[in-house]
């Protein structure tokens, strides 16, 4: 059997993350069939350590239309800078002196055993970073041993991205204007195994992404909203500018009615992506979701909205367990993870770093960006005194 520099590339970023992790047993899963290598890894992947490397290397390879689609944010992007400052400024109180030779980052995510509390976001049209798109994603999440969230907004449909790995996945819904076509959607999720409805309700129009419009944002050549193939535009033919893009994705109305509508479609449990505030929150628990995850659409909608870390445990307090709570933005480090947890999320999701890794090295890429975010989690616990994700309580974080 012949080794593909994509194997080899796969195989040495796994085993990077091997050799220093106690990996629980389970074999990297290669799918049977291998893609071919259209984009070679760039000459620097294999020395980057952290996911600011990765990032600096995307930036070099992204073309410029899509480094703003990905990067860019709304308004002056003061939420987008705020989403990593907040972090920054909680500051960790470790424990000393306890065993921590053994650590264990298991958690079960609605009923889904994980091995790390730090899933893929969905994220659209992951083409643009690298030509193998939602198909690499996929397959980085079953060698990663990661859940992957599918974008409405993928470039490749939900069914190929499905069967090409069999990891855990949850489709992220975009109720369409046609609620014929929605259900569809649904039922076509329900079909292809897809373990969660994931409803992003921050949405309701387009945010003012000012670095996008500049760059003149369409869906280049071999790009297309793959799911919503044979959605009847206004125009007639299928969506490429920018304004055809968002105008087609975004509902009429969407409200508490339409959530209880789309619970009543199958019997997946529905999340809603993009709560911020506490008494949308207690909405939530009061409708029966099974979760929640705070987010601000990575500063992408409306600029000046809280940081989603400082509004995390507002809604953890409201919530008190009763459903899941997960919270993404700016998430670029294992102590990032820790001080999620800390405050009361039961997992992450990494939205722009899964673009970092594609355009980096497509497949290896998204491993390697998992392995270096789980590595240096698990760091932080154990330098943090903390052994099980149990043991990571609000205590974790400095008081001032
Ligand atoms: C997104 N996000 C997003 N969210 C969603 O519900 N549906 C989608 O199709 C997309 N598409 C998308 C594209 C790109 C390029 C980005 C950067 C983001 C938002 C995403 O799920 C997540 O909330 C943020 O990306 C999290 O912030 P970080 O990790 O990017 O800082
Ligand atoms: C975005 C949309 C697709 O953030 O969610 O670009």
């Amino acid at each position: 059997m012949t080794t593909t520099r994509r194997q080899a590339l796969i195989a040495t970023a796994s085993l990077a993350i091997g050799a220093v992790l106690p990996f629980r047993a389970g074999a990297f899963v290669f799918p049977p069939e291998v893609l071919q290598d259209k984009y070679p890894a760039d000459p620097s992947f294999d020395a980057a350590v952290s996911l600011s490397d990765l990032e600096a290397i995307a930036h070099r390879r992204l073309d410029a239309m899509s480094e703003a689609y990905i990067d860019g944010a709304a308004g002056d992007e003061i939420t987008l800078r705020w989403n990593r400052e907040a972090y920054d400024k909680i500051k960790i109180l470790p424990r000393v002196l306890h065993d921590v030779s053994v650590v264990d980052t298991r958690t079960t995510v609605l009923g889904i055993p994980l091995d790390f509390p730090i899933l893929l976001g969905p994220t659209a049209l992951h083409k643009l970073a690298h030509p193998d798109g939602e198909l690499a994603t996929a397959r980085a999440a079953a060698s990663a041993h990661a859940l992957m969230g599918l974008s409405t907004m993928s470039s490749t449909t939900l069914e190929d991205v499905a069967a090409a790995s069999n990891s855990p996945k949850w489709f992220q819904l975009y109720v369409q204007k046609d609620k014929g076509f929605t259900a569809e959607l649904v039922q076509r999720a329900v079909k292809s195994g897809y373990k969660a409805l994931v409803v992003t309700v921050d949405t309701p129009t387009e945010g003012a992404r000012n670095r996008q419009q500049r760059a003149g944002f369409h869906l280049p050549p071999g790009v297309d909203l793959a799911n919503l193939r044979g959605l009847k535009t206004a125009s007639g033919r299928a969506p490429g500018t920018e304004r055809e893009v968002f105008e087609n994705i975004l509902p009429d109305k969407l409200t508490w009615k339409e959530i209880e509508w789309l619970q009543s479609l199958s019997s997946l449990p529905v999340l809603l992506k993009g709560i911020l505030n506490p008494e949308d929150a207690a909405l939530a628990v009061k409708q029966g979701v099974a979760g929640v995850i705070v987010s601000n659409h990575g500063a992408r909608n409306l600029d000046t909205v809280p940081a989603t870390i400082e509004a995390l445990p507002r809604i953890t307090d409201r919530v008190a367990g009763r459903i899941t709570v997960l919270v993404d933005g700016g998430v670029r480090r294992g102590t990032d993870v820790l001080k999620a947890l800390a405050r009361g999320a039961n997992a992450v999701l990494v939205g722009r770093p899964i673009f970092y890794g594609l355009s980096a090295a497509g497949e290896a890429g998204v491993v390697k960006m998992l392995g270096i975010l789980r590595k240096e989690f698990e760091m932080a616990m154990a330098l943090s005194g903390r052994t099980r994700i149990s043991e990571i309580v609000p205590e974790v974080i400095w008081k001032e």
